[in-house]
């Protein structure tokens, strides 16, 4: 199988690569990535001399044309992933989470490639406590304008499905974590202010809550929904992760041997989602997926020990990422 892999330089697309390399050797994997401050060549490193690297942004219709002609399936990691940028800096998840979505369907209709759309549980809006957990039939309700333009995206390609008879699936995953993961992403931001002896940062008073899944597990489902699932279905990928926020951070803390209070409460995300938690029914039922992290501990401490041997990989973005915080207002409360 030929396999065209967009985003493949970011967090979940990296490993999704180094996992496909590793564990599918007859698989061939072009990555399409536009290297923005997100991606990081390095992430591939490992599997480097075994893909092909094209240094692209999928907005680019010739471009992806050509590309998409070439292959048996498209998997389609490629966006802007981050809600506080998308506070600050609404543009860029436009371009590329609607049109650069558009662009990859119009290619895979004309060349009728399969295709896999990798989504968030963030398009179904939030939860209050003891709401039932997000399932394939809740209605969107997005709240930021990262979880808005991935359900546009998201609506795409149900309507190219239903109108044009493309071969897709969609996949919408809870909080991922993982080696490889951007330092402004709330856990790997709170490791590496741990390793600087820097205190860590909970939004508002630290009550929200995420469904935490290791990134492997999120891969393996998208494999088993790539190879098994039924065109034209959803998929909600989730391990049972819940977890309020200030409880990640007193896990981290105790993981540097520090005491359980010691973090600062910072200014909250406008529209900060309450909680999301995923209903995984559908995967387990019909694809028989199982998450192979079912500690969240024991993934979070192997986190930590990935950090920690691997700061080469981090420091170089890990001031500016602070300044951007603090300019975009973030106060200790
Ligand atoms: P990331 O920000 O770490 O990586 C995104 C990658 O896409 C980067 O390598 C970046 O260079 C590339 N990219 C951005 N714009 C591009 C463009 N126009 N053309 C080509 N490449 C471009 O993101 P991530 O956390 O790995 O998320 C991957 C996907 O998974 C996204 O679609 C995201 O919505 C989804 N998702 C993420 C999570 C999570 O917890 N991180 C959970 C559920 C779903
Ligand atoms: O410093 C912080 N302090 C803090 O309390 C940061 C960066 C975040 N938070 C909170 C906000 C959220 O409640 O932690 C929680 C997780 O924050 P993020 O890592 O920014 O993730 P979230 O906004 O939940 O979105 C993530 O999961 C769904 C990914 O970034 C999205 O790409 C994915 O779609």
């Amino acid at each position: 199988m030929r396999l065209l892999v967009t985003g493949g330089a970011g967090f979940i697309g990296a490993n999704f690569v180094q996992q496909t390399v590793t564990e599918r050797p007859e698989v061939t994997v072009t990555v399409l990535d536009a290297l923005t401050y997100a991606g990081n060549r390095s992430s591939l490193d490992p599997v480097a001399d075994r893909i092909d690297f094209v240094h692209g942004d999928i907005a680019d219709l010739d471009l992806v044309d050509e590309l998409v002609s070439g292959v048996d399936a498209v998997v389609h990691f490629a966006a802007e992933s981050h809600n506080d940028n998308s506070l600050t800096e609404p543009w860029p998840f436009v371009q590329t989470n609607i049109v650069g979505t558009y662009s990859l369907l119009q290619a895979v209709r004309r060349h009728e490639v399969r295709y896999h759309h990798v989504s968030t549980d963030e398009v179904y809006g939030d939860l209050a406590a003891g709401d039932p957990a997000f399932t394939e039939r809740t209605p969107y309700n997005p709240s930021s304008p990262y979880s808005a333009t991935k359900a546009s995206g998201d609506m795409l390609v149900r309507a190219w499905v239903r109108s044009f008879g493309i071969r897709a699936t969609l996949s919408n995953c809870s909080n991922n974590y993982g080696p490889y993961q951007h330092v402004e992403k709330f856990i790997p931001r709170q490791i590496t202010n741990l390793i600087d002896g820097v205190r860590p940062r909970l939004y508002g008073g630290g009550q929200q809550i995420r469904d935490w899944i290791h990134v492997d597990d999120h891969n393996r489902a998208v494999w088993d929904v790539l190879e098994r699932g039924r065109i034209g279905q959803t998929y909600l990928i989730g391990a049972d992760g819940e977890l309020g926020n200030r409880t990640v951070v007193e896990l981290l803390l105790a993981e540097f041997g520090r005491a359980p209070d010691d973090f600062d409460f910072v200014t909250d995300r406008a529209g900060h989602d309450q909680r999301y938690a995923i209903d995984a029914s559908t995967l387990r039922d019909e694809l028989g997926w199982r998450p192979r992290y079912a500690d969240f501990r024991t993934g979070l401490a192997a986190t930590v020990a990935w950090y920690r041997a691997n700061e080469s990989w981090w420091r170089p973005v890990k001031a500016a990422t602070e300044r951007a915080y603090a300019e975009a207002g973030e106060r200790t409360i």
